[in-house]
């Protein structure tokens, strides 16, 4: 693969080839698909948040295409468990993985780190923001002691760094950005899918089998941007920006609003994996047109008073 330069970005330690990756949750889970999609431009893939155990997730329908843009999602966080998907990872020695976990408290979080321990593994992403599955997800990440806790017992039982995600939930996500940065927290990403639900109106019955989802998608990239540019105005910490990005000038918005890197997710559904070349080639573009030689160059620039 050739690296081109200018888009090689530094989320704190973390150093990526190139600034978009896959978001949690959509394709990841099997090598011959992460490998595909590195082939196809993404910098680094999330993988679908793991559990201590294998995880069935929601009856369907679990998703839902949104009239007018968007999708609402509740999957339910099925996954093979964390200690089957170390072994199928186990043979990566070119793809940049970032192990998403999702759990109730800091034993669960600990366990599943101690799985990888064979595997290439370049950051942890723990899943604080979930917005519809009890005990886990943004239940977690609404409760500061428990965020307190696993972000600490994470830290100290691995040197690589760890990812905090974070949502809308009932504490504001910037205290919990707060919280998590105090406990040693290495970057943020920011956010997740948007609680929401909908209705059909013949039935007169939610759509989801779990009733509510989370939004994602182009409705929601205003608000994932002012929740970038918030963090990064407030707080001196790295951040990936993710929500509703489908097209190289939302990365660049993402860019100037203090993100290091982006993550894409539903722009995947609509686009398919032709959308991170599309990207990475705008960014270039740009960056040649506005004179800027490192992608670093760019991060924070809209903050300037
Ligand atoms: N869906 C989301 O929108 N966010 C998550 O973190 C997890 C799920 C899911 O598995 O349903």
């Amino acid at each position: 693969f050739k690296v081109e330069p200018s888009l090689v970005t530094s989320i704190g330690k973390i150093q990526l080839e190139r600034p978009v990756m896959l978001a949690s949750g959509i394709l990841g889970i099997s090598l011959d698909v992460f490998n595909r999609l590195y082939r196809s431009g993404a910098g680094a893939v999330v993988t679908k948040s793991l559990s201590t155990e294998p995880w069935d997730g929601y009856p369907n329908p679990t998703i839902f295409s949104v009239n007018g843009g968007g999708w609402i999602n509740a999957v339910g966080l099925s996954n093979p468990g964390a200690p089957n998907f170390a072994k199928m990872i186990e043979s990566n020695t070119t793809v940049p993985i970032i192990v998403s976990l999702v759990g109730s408290i800091a034993e669960d979080f600990e366990m599943m780190v101690s799985q990888f321990k064979n595997c290439k593994v370049t950051a942890y992403e723990l899943n604080l923001s979930c917005p519809h599955v009890a005990k886990v997800g943004l239940e977690v990440g609404d409760d500061p002691e428990l965020v307190k806790k696993i972000v600490s017992t994470v830290k100290n039982s691995t040197t690589v760094p760890v990812i905090a995600k974070v949502g809308l939930g009932t504490t504001h996500y910037l205290n919990t950005v707060k919280t998590a940065i105090d406990s040693g927290i290495d970057a943020i990403t920011a956010i997740n899918t948007v609680r929401a639900m909908a209705i059909d109106v013949e039935t007169q019955r939610p759509i989801l089998s779990n009733k509510f989802g989370g939004l994602s998608g182009t409705p929601i990239k205003p608000i994932a941007l002012r929740c970038v540019y918030e963090i990064s105005s407030k707080y001196d910490i790295p951040i990936i920006g993710c929500g509703g990005i489908s097209t190289w000038e939302d990365a660049i918005e993402f860019i100037l609003g203090g993100a290091s890197a982006i993550q894409l997710g539903s722009a995947i559904g609509d686009r398919w994996l032709n959308v991170f070349n599309d990207i990475n080639d705008g960014i270039i573009r740009y960056m040649k047109r506005k004179g800027y030689s490192k992608l670093d160059e760019m991060v924070g620039l809209a903050k300037k008073s």
